[in-house]
């Protein structure tokens, strides 16, 4: 594909004003008839064509004003259809009629089918696989929408806005007419026809209308919706009271499929989500699949103020609507669960995603500047870090400047298609703030790199901080300008109270927020009583790597100390990363690996300490994973030492933390009957992380299958089946527990696919060959986009010495996968190529199977614009 430039925007020449569409549904041959209302945009040529966007489309009719259209007057390529000789003021409808064929349409964009069930997928450029189209954000009409279907198989038809009626055809079919009122580009589009079971119930929002709620799941699966509409309505009453943003149609639907791309999508009143952020129930789902669908269900609700009401302009803007989301969804999250758990959960996810995306050859602007395949800029820089600099405008701004701002961006925008800029200056003009150097955040790729470095004077009783902000080259962009980095800081003294210094220079000071905006910069505090230790970036404010000579004694100061929780968690991951790191250089000279006491003992001291919510504590307990610890080393990196010095280091804290994991895996035990929510999900995962502490120290299985056996919960049971996998992947007593699972569970894909992933990240060479005899099992299936990832994607993904062999077989295996996957589903293969995205950064033989591996894919002889895209900037 060619690649598309920011700068070469420009509004549509013409102005589409009302769509209507009609669908006569057919698993092979459907018919869609798109009657679309345009008028020449004022200034525009009278000679200029309309262009229309297209993909895989076959066209049988093509109408002006009901009149059939010469062929001489149009030109249909790949991916446009030209109309000349269209009137110069008038208004004029133009009457496009396609077949498509939703049953062989595996890429699951435009109309598709899954379980029988008629389904859209529009985001990003879907809508042109339905019929011709200005498909682009900035388009915005009012649509109706007329479906016709057989009605044994399809009882039930849906669309965007509101039902306006519908009735029998005679001759076995129906009918169903919907209107949505608000103008919407086309990406939000939806349809949804077949036969499912619902789940319904009401919300009155704060104005007092009554909305009905709708969720549609398979039949007999009712009852694993209740927690999403319970989320659901806690999400609309949220909108309400933080943001003030009231639903605005009278119903509201989500439908549950089980093929899809990704997690979930907006349409307008019409959610689509991939059924496992839907389904849960004790005896199926995790905790962890309970915070997500909490968090997803939230995040495509508040779309539609923050992407539906207010839309991209281009898709460049589209962290506009994904930074902004995410950051109200995490908000959502840290109100119902708690904040500081959150945002540990946050950060370890920015970290182990955003950070190598940041560092890699895929690295890009949160507001990119070009692209040759959208979709694959739906990134975690774009989400997560996204979202990440909308939080630090809100740190900047403070809380009620913050909330003025985006009150006067949803009274500006309404209704419209917009720029960052747009979003940025309504944050300006509310605080009279100049946002011009901080914008950068959105222009500038790369994790910063601040440095940092103190020094007291006992005599001046001053306390000097020394700070150095350094922004990585990244592709495309070599050098980089200083940004305005909001630095939340405490000085600690040394019995752990806070110093509170007389005076600051060096520095604004907002509260507790250093705002770093040179290169370097030192500040200055005075009246400070004796030397301070200082905790850097609370609660991590600003998305940056931090490095600071401090011991660990001092560290364990601020983890014992901080008022700030998700400070006491930082420092104590600093102290883990340090020792880590070490071991990996020691494991791979083949050195003994040294445990640091102040981390033993930190961990423990966390990890027992009753004043802290359990949830926090097992997040404490959790030591940095293999890619964190590869992320920190950078460069040369050898899995298997970083592995195998985790390893002991892991053995070393379960064996001095003997007595508390007894006791805690004492004490966490459940009593009563199971409940989602968070205080009860903590006390499991604290549970939890004391039995894995106490597995690691086990020299057999019996503990984790006596754990297996009794567990009454999937969190539970899925648990100890890790554990069992990955501590004992030989034993007896995991292939009767793994051959169990699967009985157990063979009708439910959703339990099925932990079955997968749990295999497919045992450690080590061997599970290559695992994973290969997993893809002959009858359970896997090669079309289903969440079956895939959950053997291949978590290879690939999360299985750091597995997938990267010595000897380069995870590679070869993983190219041989993209290209098998790729003629079917390129969004599927371009996402889980995107797993190899830190190969420059592994030892040289690895790093050369790496780049043969990826060399053999870009040689393929016909490549999906997706995978071709990601791959030359892999190779790059
Ligand atoms: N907006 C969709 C993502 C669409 C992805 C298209 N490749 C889900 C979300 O972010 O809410
Ligand atoms: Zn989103």
């Amino acid at each position: 594909g060619q690649t598309i430039h920011l700068e070469d925007y420009r509004p549509t020449d013409f102005v589409l004003e009302r769509v209507d569409l009609t669908f006569e549904l057919d698993p092979k041959e459907t018919k869609v008839e798109a009657r679309l209302i345009f008028h020449r945009r004022e200034g525009v040529s009278p000679a200029a064509p309309l262009v229309l966007d297209g993909d895989e489309l076959r066209m049988t009719g093509l109408l002006l004003d009901q009149v059939e259209i010469s062929p001489t007057l149009f030109e249909a390529t790949d991916d446009t259809l030209t109309i000349h000789g269209l009137p110069e003021t008038a208004p004029f409808e133009v009457t496009v009629t396609t077949l498509l064929s939703p049953e062989t349409n595996t890429k699951l964009m435009g109309l598709y089918r899954t379980n029988n069930v008629y389904c859209t997928q529009c985001e990003a450029e879907g809508f042109r696989r339905i019929t011709y189209f200005p498909d682009r954000p900035d388009v915005l009409a009012v649509y109706t929408v007329n479906i016709i279907a057989d009605k044994a198989t399809a009882p039930l038809l849906l669309s965007n806005g509101n039902y306006l009626g519908g009735a029998d055809m005679g001759d076995g079919r129906h009918f169903a007419a919907w209107f949505d009122p608000h103008p919407k580009p086309s990406y939000l589009f939806a349809l949804v026809a077949g036969d499912l079971g619902v789940v319904e119930d009401t919300f009155t929002t704060a104005s007092g209308r009554t909305v009905a709620l709708r969720i549609y799941v398979e039949h007999g699966k009712e009852a694993g919706a209740s927690y999403a509409m319970d989320a659901l309505k806690r999400s609309m009453k949220w909108d309400e009271e933080v943001f003030g943003r009231e639903y605005d149609l009278d119903i509201f639907m989500i439908v549950a499929v089980s093929d899809f791309n990704m997690g979930a999508m907006e349409n307008k009143g019409l959610n689509v989500f991939n059924d496992k952020y839907v389904l849960a129930d004790p005896e199926t789902a995790t905790d962890a699949d309970y915070a997500n669908i909490e968090a997803i269900i939230a995040h495509e609700y508040f779309h539609n103020w923050t992407g539906n009401r207010i839309t991209c302009r281009d898709w460049f803007q589209l962290c506009l609507k994904e930074g902004l989301t995410v950051y109200r969804d995490h908000e959502f999250s840290a109100d119902m669960r708690s904040r500081a758990v959150k945002r540990v959960a946050e950060v370890r996810h920015l970290k182990s995603e955003q950070f190598p995306e940041d560092a890699g050859p895929l690295a890009h602007p949160v507001r990119p500047t070009k692209y040759r395949e959208i979709n694959n800029f739906y990134t975690t820089t774009v989400y997560e870090k996204g979202s990440e600099v909308t939080r630090m405008i809100a740190t900047l701004l403070g809380r009620d400047l913050f909330k003025r701002g985006m009150d006067l961006y949803f009274d500006r925008h309404d209704g419209q298609a917009v720029t960052i800029e747009d979003f940025v200056a309504c944050f300006e003009d509310a605080s009279g703030r100049n946002l011009k150097q901080f914008s950068l955040w959105y222009h500038q790729a790369g994790t910063p790199l601040v440095t940092a470095s103190g020094s007291y004077d006992a005599e001046k009783r001053t306390f000097s901080l020394s700070l150095e902000q350094m922004v990585p080259p990244t592709p495309g962009q070599s050098t980089k300008e200083p940004m305005h980095i909001p630095l939340r800081l405490g000085l600690l003294l040394e019995d752990g109270s806070e110093a509170k210094a007389a005076t600051v220079s060096g520095a604004d000071l907002t509260e507790d927020v250093i705002h770093l905006t040179k290169r370097k910069q030192t500040v200055l505090f005075t009246g400070i009583p004796s030397r301070p230790v200082p905790s850097l970036n609370r609660g991590f404010s600003a998305p940056i790597n931090l490095h600071i000579e401090q011991s660990a004694e001092d560290r364990a100061l601020i983890a014992r100390h901080e008022i700030d929780l998700f400070a006491r968690w930082q420092a104590l991951n600093a102290i883990a990363l340090d020792n880590l790191v070490a071991a990996t250089t020691q494991a791979r000279s083949g050195l003994p690996v040294t445990c640091d006491g102040a981390l033993v003992s930190g961990l423990i001291a966390a990890a027992a300490d009753d004043r802290l919510e359990p949830a926090f504590r097992s997040q404490a307990l959790a030591l940095p994973s293999e890619s964190d610890i590869a992320r920190e080393i950078g460069s040369d990196n050898d899995p298997d030492a970083i592995h195998a010095g985790r390893q002991q280091i892991l053995a070393g804290v379960a064996a001095a933390g003997r007595d508390t994991f007894t006791r805690l895996a004492d004490d966490m035990a459940s009593s009563g009957p199971f409940s989602p929510d968070a205080t009860s999900a903590g006390r499991r995962a604290l549970r939890n992380s004391a039995l894995s502490q106490l597995v690691y120290g086990d020299k057999g299985p019996e503990r984790a299958a006596e754990a297996f056996r009794a567990a009454n919960n999937m969190t539970d049971l899925s648990l100890a089946l890790t554990l069992l996998a990955h501590r004992f992947p030989d034993a007896k007593e995991t292939a009767e527990a793994l051959a169990a699972f699967k009985q157990r569970f063979a009708d439910n894909a959703l339990v099925i696919d932990k079955w997968f992933a749990i295999q497919a990240t045992i450690p080590g060479a061997g599970t290559l060959d695992r994973v290969k005899t997993l893809m002959a099992d009858p359970l896997f299936n090669g079309n289903n986009p969440n079956r895939v990832r959950s053997l291949v994607g978590t290879f690939a993904f999360s299985n750091p010495t597995g997938f990267n062999r010595a000897d380069g077989e995870g590679y070869r295996f993983l190219a041989r996968q993209i290209l098998d996957i790729d003629p079917r589903n390129p969004q599927l293969a371009a996402r889980i190529l995107t797993s190899m995205r830190s190969w420059r950064s592994l030892e040289e033989v690895r790093a050369g199977h790496a780049r043969n591996a990826l060399t053999e894919i870009a040689g393929a002889a016909s490549l999906s614009a997706d995978v071709s895209d990601i791959v030359d900037r892999m190779l790059e």
